[in-house]
């Protein structure tokens, strides 16, 4: 007779909790990534610390259990090799029965220059939801407002900066001058600026890198208490993630500033190019899994060491359904007969 074989993943277990069964999955990929940039650390090629972390992420990607969906990625298929939009990734099935569908944030090296010149902050990050849980964001600028769970609804990007900090400052219960706002060094932002700074707060400019800026004005004691200004909407998009995790704000508009580009929000259909994005809009989905690996070292977390006997890792795990930051030190071992691990 004949064996009866469940084809629907949840009868196999796959799919019960998808943040469980992928967090620490993701671990690895981030990690990869990280290990493989940071070997690449100050060489100043951002082109190719870039490309190493693409690779090494792609490739272990695929052994993650899932049917994964690049949705936000390296560019459009003709323009990227791997992690395309679209591209499809993970291990697929076991034994004929299909894992669990999810879709895929990446950003292989978020901050390239900041590992091309070893300057702090550099890491390798994704998200990860259930098909459609995050938002497919063109790759255009984006203007963006992140605050923590104190601010959460009490700013509004449209309004003016000195309203905005006044809130900021009421709702975190100090003055404005006790805040301190984080800010890409642009051109673009110079009006911002001098706004922030007419109003008495504090700025830390940065060279690159606002996703993890975000992540610093989510949480308290990272001695950062909003990220303004305009970045890449890809990474707003990762940034959201990380505020569903954190349960901090993104509010967000897309920069649609050439015919090309309305073209192109047209087609991808979006039909309101001055919309506000809010955090649920970008990273809509129920179960949403954040991995961040530190490349060069940074104020969340360190950055890959090398150590003969192996490399040292430390990442950021977050799964928002179930609840869990989790920080990660990992030791990866050389393959040696006489490797010693070193705890302290
Ligand atoms: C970068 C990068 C940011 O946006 O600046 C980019 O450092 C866009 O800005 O972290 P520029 O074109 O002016 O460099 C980010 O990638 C992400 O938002």
């Amino acid at each position: 007779m004949a064996t009866q074989v469940n084809t629907k993943p949840e009868e196999r277990g796959f799919s019960k909790n998808l943040e469980f069964e992928l967090a620490l999955e993701f671990l690895r990929v981030v990690e990869d990534a990280a290990i493989a940039s940071a070997k690449t650390m100050g060489q100043g090629d951002r082109k190719y610390s870039d490309h190493v972390a693409v690779e090494a992420m792609r490739k272990t990607m695929d052994t993650v259990p899932m049917r994964g969906t690049i949705v936000i990625g390296e560019g459009e298929r003709d323009e990227a090799p791997m992690l395309y939009i679209g591209e499809k990734v993970g291990a697929g099935s076991l034994d004929g029965v299909p894992f669990p569908q999810v879709d895929i944030a990446v950003d292989p090296l978020e901050g390239t220059n900041l590992c091309a010149t070893g300057a702090p902050n550099a890491i390798t990050v994704l998200a990860a939801s259930e098909r459609g849980g995050l938002l497919h964001a063109p790759d255009c600028y984006m203007e963006k407002l992140v605050v923590g769970p104190s601010c959460k609804g009490k700013v509004d990007i449209e309004a003016p900066v000195k309203d905005n900090m006044a809130a900021i400052a009421k709702a975190l219960d100090r003055d404005i001058e006790d805040l301190v706002v984080i800010v890409l060094e642009r051109p673009r932002h110079e009006k911002l600026i001098n706004d922030i700074r007419a109003t008495g707060a504090r700025i830390r400019l940065i060279s690159d890198g606002d996703l993890s800026a975000g992540i610093a004005a989510a949480v308290i004691g990272a001695g950062v208490h909003a990220v303004m200004g305009s970045g890449g909407a890809p990474e707003g998009v990762i940034t959201a993630a990380a505020m569903r995790c954190l349960n901090g704000e993104i509010q967000a508009k897309l920069v649609i500033n050439t015919p090309e580009l309305e073209e192109r929000v047209a087609k991808m259909g979006i039909k309101d190019k001055n919309k506000i994005y809010r955090t649920e809009d970008l990273a809509p989905g129920k179960n949403i899994i954040f991995a961040a690996t530190g490349v060069t070292d940074g104020s969340l977390m360190r950055g890959v060491r090398f150590f003969g006997e192996g490399t040292r890792t430390s990442s950021l795990v977050m799964t928002r359904n179930t609840g869990k930051v989790r920080f990660v030190d990992s030791i990866h071992l050389e393959k040696k007969e006489d490797v010693k691990v070193r705890f302290f």
